[in-house]
């Protein structure tokens, strides 16, 4: 048996990455296999070949997954597997900085059991109101990294914080999902930093080009220095399949408050006086983190239990 890595699934047919002679081919599923579950990008596999045939016996046990909760089927969709990093990228000229928009990343970051970094890109032309250091330390209590790069120039140097050099060296041989609004330099950064000639502009182009029913699918690309997967079905970022119960869970920084707070079914406000999230009480950055779970939390609509089933 071969072992491989799926790089691209379609409902039966997956392209596969054989380890051990780095050979790319096209493989079938067993039937029984289907049956369980999807085989997605990303998964280690158990490959045989039979006559001309390669078949996917096997599926290895994934270290985390990618997904989604379909509450009206009560069906897990998972959508890729064995991520590495998330990498959050964001700027603070153009596109307008959206501090929400890292925190909803951040979340699914936890719920998906996916270490996260944040970058923070075309530092070449910062906006010079932007609190950098306050932006990053908010981030501290979740342990994520954070970066100061420019896809402009490889030598530039982070100001403040680690940059482009430390960023390359830290993405090294890993399988990464980059998210960020359009604009904020995804491509360039990702063509800058992989040491690839692939071009990723003429490859999203031909995507589009080749029709909607292509771009549905995930896809693992491998790069000289690391791996991109490419997931459409992740960049809507709605909380309906998240319930206000889990979504505590998902602010794991703010635990310590959620557990100090001495009112019963308290709304954690921080203008509430008592209330652990009290603004005299807490850091300015907790509260920036407060505000994310506050707007999360009036996004979710409860879930009818006639739904829920
Ligand atoms: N000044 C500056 N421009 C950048 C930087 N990174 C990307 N850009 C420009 O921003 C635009 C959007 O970049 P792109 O990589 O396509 O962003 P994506 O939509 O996130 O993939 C392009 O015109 C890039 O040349 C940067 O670090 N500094
Ligand atoms: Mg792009
Ligand atoms: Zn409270």
């Amino acid at each position: 048996m071969l072992k491989a890595k799926i790089l691209k699934s379609a409902r039966r047919e997956f392209e596969c990455l054989l380890i051990e002679s780095n050979e790319t081919v096209q493989a079938k599923a067993k039937g029984s296999l289907l049956k369980k579950g999807e085989l997605v990008v990303g998964d280690f596999v158990f490959i045989e070949k039979e006559q001309d045939e390669y078949i996917i016996l096997e599926l290895l046990e994934r270290k985390n997954s990618i997904f989604r909760r379909i509450i009206r089927e009560n069906k897990i969709k998972t959508v890729a597997s064995n991520v590495d990093l998330m990498a959050i990228i964001c700027t603070s000229s153009l596109p307008e900085y959206k501090r929400g928009l890292i925190d909803r990343y951040l979340l699914r970051a936890v719920q998906w059991n996916i270490p996260a970094i944040v970058i923070f890109n075309k530092m070449d032309e910062a906006n010079t109101d932007f609190n950098l250091s306050f932006e990053s330390q908010r981030l501290l209590p979740l342990e994520v990294q954070c970066f100061a790069t420019s896809a402009k120039d490889l030598n530039y140097k982070g100001e403040y914080l680690p940059g482009n050099q430390e960023l390359q060296a830290f993405l090294k041989a890993q399988t990464i999902i980059f998210l960020g609004q359009s604009g904020v330099g995804k491509s360039s950064l990702i063509s800058m930093l992989s040491g690839s000639k692939i071009d990723l502009k003429a490859k999203e182009l031909a995507k589009v080009g080749k029709g909607s029913h292509t771009t549905t699918w995930s896809e693992l690309i491998h790069l000289d220095s690391f791996d991109v997967i490419d997931s459409p079905g992740i960049r809507t970022m709605s909380l309906q399949d998240v319930s206000k119960d889990e979504l505590t869970t998902l602010f794991p920084d703010l635990e310590e408050y959620f557990i100090q707070c001495k009112f019963k079914d308290c709304h954690h406000e921080s203008n509430t006086k008592g209330c652990a999230f009290f603004k005299d009480e807490v850091s300015s950055e907790v509260i920036t983190r407060l505000e994310s779970y506050q707007r999360f939390k009036s996004e979710i609509k409860e879930i009818p239990e006639w739904e829920k089933n």
